[in-house]
């Protein structure tokens, strides 16, 4: 079964060397597919020589579910191990561990969390946002909704837990990643930060999500690690 890493990027020049580095030693990756559109930092260059395949396009995509398209686009492997540009600590073996369960049959969407120490208990059981995760081809192209920004992930939690389907999920111990504070400074970055909770907190109240989703999500979760 091939898997081969998407990993959307758009001014990632810091950390996108070490998550390829990262992503070309996961023993389960064939290929690397880093998507890149509208980097102005030389994101697609230090990929390019990180050992990764690069998508490119000039034009903004407008938003990562985009660059995941293209990326997805540039492969015909029957699962993709999608992968944030920003983490910090990332190594193989976290990418090894997230695709286990998948490969094992234990789940058809596997996922990694970020480390958040004491909250972990309570982080494992929301309903991931994280953008590290292995799903079949079949689950991306399912997703029919493409809304700007970080729903996406949303979006997918609804297919797998629409169609009853197992997930795993585990915390990427000593994972974490450059903040909208570290990207945009302390002022944006608080503001952005704010505004993506409530647009997360309003997708079930403006009924873009069911309620259910999380009720069938949970019956299906294992929490691993
Ligand atoms: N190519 C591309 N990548 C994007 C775009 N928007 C976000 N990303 C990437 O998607 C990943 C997650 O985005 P990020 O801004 O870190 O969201 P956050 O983790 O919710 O703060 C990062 O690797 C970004 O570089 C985009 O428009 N184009
Ligand atoms: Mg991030």
């Amino acid at each position: 079964m091939a898997i081969d890493v998407v990993i959307p990027a758009r001014n990632e020049a810091t950390t996108i060397a070490g998550v390829v580095a990262a992503a070309r030693g996961c023993r389960f990756a064939r290929e690397v597919i880093v998507a890149d559109d509208g980097s102005t930092d030389g994101t697609g260059d230090v990929a390019l020589a990180a050992g990764a395949k690069v998508v490119r396009r000039e034009t903004a995509c407008g938003s990562k579910a985009g660059a995941m398209d293209l990326g997805v686009a540039a492969t015909d492997a029957e699962a993709i191990l999608f992968c944030d540009a920003d983490l910090v600590g990332l190594t193989a073996t976290h990418l090894d561990d997230i695709c286990r369960p998948y490969l094992e049959g234990r789940a058809t969407m596997s996922v990694g969390w970020f480390d958040y120490g004491m909250l972990n208990p309570l982080v494992r059981r929301l309903p991931p946002t994280s953008g590290e995760r292995v799903v079949p081809r079949w689950v991306w192209d399912s997703v029919h909704v493409r809304p700007s920004g970080y729903s996406i992930e949303i979006m997918i939690n609804e297919v797998i837990a629409e169609g009853r389907l197992p997930t795993s999920v585990r915390i990427m111990a000593g994972v974490t990643h450059r903040t909208k504070r570290h990207k945009l400074g302390r002022r944006k970055g608080y503001r952005e930060t704010w505004r993506m909770f409530w647009h997360l907190i309003g997708l079930p109240t403006r009924g873009v999500v069911r309620w259910r989703t999380q009720w069938f999500y949970l019956r299906g979760l294992t929490v691993e690690g």
